[in-house]
C-alpha cells in the first residue's frame, strides 16, 4: 500500500503542467556513507549481464543488473527472480521509507561500468507497479545525466538532471504515464555508478 499525501515536506517537488511530478534531493546520503555503501554494494550484490527483448530481438543490456526484495519483476520480456534484501539494501530502504512515508518491497539494481553503459528511453509503467507508482531512485558513484522527455508533445523541452553520488530522485503521480526517462551514454565518464530503484510491486 502506498501512502500518498504530504510525503516530502522539506523539498520542493517539481510538478509540471504536463503530468510530471519529480523531486531531486542531491544530498540524501552524506559522502562517507555514500562511499561506504557503494563499496559494499559493488562487491556484495549478485551483478549479472543479461539479455532483454527489444523490438523482437534479444540483446545484451548495456549494464549489469540484480533484483532484491520480496517480488519477482518482469520487464522487456524477462522475468527476474529476487534475492532477499541484504543488510545494506534494507538500511537504505528504511531510510527512504522514513523520509517519504512510502513502502517499497523490491529494488532493481543497475551497475553502469563506465559511460558506455546506459539505459534507453522507457517508462516504469509495468502493470504490477500500479497506476501512479512512486519510484525512489538512489545514485552512488559517478555522476550521470538523467533525461526525461514527454511522450506525446515534442515541443516540451527535455528535462535534464545530473544524478550525483548520494542523491535521491523520486518520480511520482502521473509521471510514468506522460514521460519517458533514460541514462544516455557519456563516453567521457570512466568511473562506475550504481543506481537502486526502489519500487512497490503488487
Ligand atoms: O540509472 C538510473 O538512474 C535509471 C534507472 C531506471 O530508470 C530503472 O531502473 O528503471
Ligand atoms: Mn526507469
Amino acid at each position: 500500500m502506498i501512502f500518498a499525501p504530504m510525503l516530502f515536506p522539506q523539498e520542493k517537488i517539481e510538478v509540471n503542467e504536463h503530468g510530471g511530478e519529480w523531486d531531486y534531493l542531491p544530498h540524501f546520503l552524506d559522502e562517507p556513507e555514500a562511499e561506504r555503501l557503494y563499496r559494499n554494494l559493488q562487491t556484495q550484490l549478485a551483478w549479472k549481464e543479461e539479455s532483454i527483448r527489444l523490438f523482437g530481438k534479444w540483446i545484451m543490456q548495456p549494464r549489469l543488473t540484480a533484483l532484491y526484495g520480496e517480488k519477482a519483476y518482469t520487464y522487456s520480456g524477462r522475468e527476474m527472480q529476487p534475492l532477499p534484501f541484504t543488510t545494506d539494501l534494507l538500511y537504505i530502504k528504511d531510510k527512504i521509507e522514513q523520509y517519504t512515508g512510502c513502502r517499497f518491497n523490491a529494488v532493481l539494481c543497475n551497475l553502469y561500468r563506465n559511460g558506455l553503459d546506459s539505459m534507453g528511453w522507457h517508462s516504469d509503467d509495468e502493470k504490477e507497479l500500479g497506476n501512479n507508482p512512486v519510484i525512489a531512485s538512489l545514485s552512488l558513484g559517478a555522476e550521470r545525466k538523467f533525461r526525461l522527455k514527454h511522450k506525446d508533445n515534442r515541443d516540451i523541452p527535455v528535462h535534464k538532471i545530473a544524478l550525483g553520488n548520494g542523491s535521491l530522485l523520486l518520480m511520482k503521480g502521473s509521471t510514468q504515464h506522460f514521460w519517458k526517462h533514460e541514462i544516455p551514454k557519456e563516453p567521457k565518464v570512466t568511473a562506475p555508478r550504481i543506481n537502486l530503484t526502489f519500487r512497490y510491486i503488487t
